[in-house]
């Protein structure tokens, strides 16, 4: 049988990746799995979700970028198992989050690289679809959460590009990075949009089958 894709909904907060995520898991009908990250339920989730939520909640940025990491590999397992079942696994958020949050916060020591090495062995992502919105500061939630503030979102901005360019290998980038820019589209616009490219994937491409 041949496994799922891992396909991964990647961008700045408030840009619409869980509505997204949301959608296109249902579109893919009973065949699809939805993991978001952080995934907010587990123990260390729990300490992560503090984290982000309490400003008395205290952790050295080291600290909190393992947590994010661990998170991602309490889940890896079960994740593995359902793409060999078939499941296509949809998810909101994943390491390039992990390494563009951290690294954008410019503490020493705390580069690209050293960002990325917690990660190392997890899945690489199928197909990433990163979303973009020069407005999405504008929508409703903006600046409940830590790292919502513009200055911050502009940081990261710079880092998930630095990521894109210096990280990935280019024939990767182009075969497996899509950039879906969502200003003043509507979110059934960019679901559409959204859809079309992963269709197009699935039925065009092979399996990465490569680790982070
Ligand atoms: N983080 C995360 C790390 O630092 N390291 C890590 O390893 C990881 C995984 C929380 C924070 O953690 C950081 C990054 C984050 O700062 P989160 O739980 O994913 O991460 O954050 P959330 O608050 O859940 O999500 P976001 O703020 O990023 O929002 P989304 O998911 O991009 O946006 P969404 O879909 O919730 O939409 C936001 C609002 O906009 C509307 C929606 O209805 C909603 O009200 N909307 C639209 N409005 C108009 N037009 C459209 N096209 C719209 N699409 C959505
Ligand atoms: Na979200």
């Amino acid at each position: 049988m041949a496994r799922g894709k891992l396909i991964l909904i990647e961008g700045l907060d408030r840009t619409g990746k869980s509505t997204q995520t949301e959608k296109l898991v249902k579109s893919l009908g009973d065949n699809a799995l939805l993991v978001k990250f952080p995934e907010r339920s587990t123990q260390i989730g729990g300490l992560i979700d503090q984290y982000l939520t309490n400003p008395e909640f205290l952790l050295p940025d080291q600290a909190i970028h393992l947590l994010f990491s661990a998170n991602r590999w309490e889940i890896a397992e079960s994740m593995k198992r359902s793409l060999l079942k078939g499941q296509h696994v949809v998810m909101d958020r994943y390491v390039y989050s992990g390494v563009a949050y951290s690294a954008a916060k410019d503490t020493k020591g705390m580069d690209l690289n050293w960002c990325l090495q917690p990660d190392k062995g997890l899945l690489k992502p199928d197909l990433t679809l990163f979303l973009t919105n020069s407005d999405s500061e504008l929508r409703q939630g903006f600046g409940e959460e830590r790292y919502e503030c513009t200055d911050f979102q502009d940081k990261v901005r710079g880092q998930f590009a630095a990521i894109f360019d210096t990280l990935e290998d280019p024939d990767y980038k182009s075969k497996h990075i899509k950039f879906l820019d969502t200003t003043h589209k509507t979110i059934e616009e960019v679901h559409q949009l959204v859809r079309a490219v992963t269709s197009d994937y699935i039925q065009g491409h092979a399996d990465v089958n490569e680790f982070i």
